[in-house]
């Protein structure tokens, strides 16, 4: 049986403040069955997150991480910084960051690498732009990015994969569900090409634009896991909703 996970990307949203609110009111939510939930949240947010969060069921995650073991990068966060301070999960990959901090696929491969090396379980994001996809290029697109991280790793140190189409991230437009099912059953076959066991109980999440009420469609799809969810988790009660999903 795949496990079901539901990762919350706050991207570069909120304070201190509406942090620790967040967290009171999700606490007051009975704990998702069948589900688990992560939350990627800022660094500078992350170890009173972890010591608040500590001894529920959910689990912390950060939004991306340096390639690097240590050294001279300045304002970078390592892998082990990270693990030191009990973050079990990291996205690398998302769009975003590949867009406007030039992470390129290779990057994205070490960061994800760096990652499993500390003990934490990379969220690895790939998808296409609108433009790839009218081109017809979407699958060139998915694979070249996910074969970069698999020319580096083995799919058991991979914690899931996200499906991200670029022109679904914060849009409103998501993906209808066989869209997204024939992406994310492609993922698959390419995992089972490297690891068939591995390939069965990986999660392959979706993501852009999920919302309570979309939620249920796609994950009726059989190889839709779970989700990664920006905007609608802004609001702990959207995000326990589509865990409820
Ligand atoms: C895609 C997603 C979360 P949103 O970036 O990673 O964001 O749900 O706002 O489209």
């Amino acid at each position: 049986m795949r496990e079901r996970i539901i990762i919350a990307n706050w991207k570069m949203n909120g304070t201190l403040e509406s942090a620790r609110a967040w967290i009171e009111a999700y606490r007051t939510l009975p704990a998702a069955a069948n589900c688990r939930a992560v939350l990627c949240a800022p660094f500078v947010y992350l170890p009173e997150i972890v010591e608040r969060l500590r001894g529920t069921p959910l689990e912390v995650g950060a939004q991306d991480v340096n390639e690097n073991p240590s050294g001279a990068y300045t304002g970078e966060i390592s892998a082990g910084m990270l693990a030191d301070i009990g973050v079990s999960w990291c996205i690398v990959g998302h769009s975003e960051r590949r867009r406007y901090y030039g992470d390129t696929d290779n990057r994205v491969a070490m960061k994800a690498l760096a990652a499993a090396k500390a003990g934490i379980r990379p969220i690895v994001c790939v998808g296409e732009t609108l433009e790839e996809r009218e081109r017809g290029e979407t699958q060139t697109v998915i694979l070249r990015q996910l074969n970069a991280v698999l020319a580096v790793m083995m799919p058991a140190s991979i914690g899931a994969v996200a499906y991200e189409p670029v022109w679904a991230i914060g849009t409103g437009h998501v993906a209808d569900p066989e869209t997204a099912q024939a992406v994310h059953a492609s993922i698959r076959r390419r995992i089972e090409l490297v690891d068939q066991a591995r390939a069965m109980t990986l999660p392959i999440l979706y993501g852009g634009s999920v919302t309570p009420d979309n939620a249920a469609g796609l994950f009726a799809m059989p190889d839709i896991d779970g989700a990664l969810v920006g905007g609608a988790s802004l609001k702990a009660t959207s995000f326990f909703a589509i865990g409820q999903a």
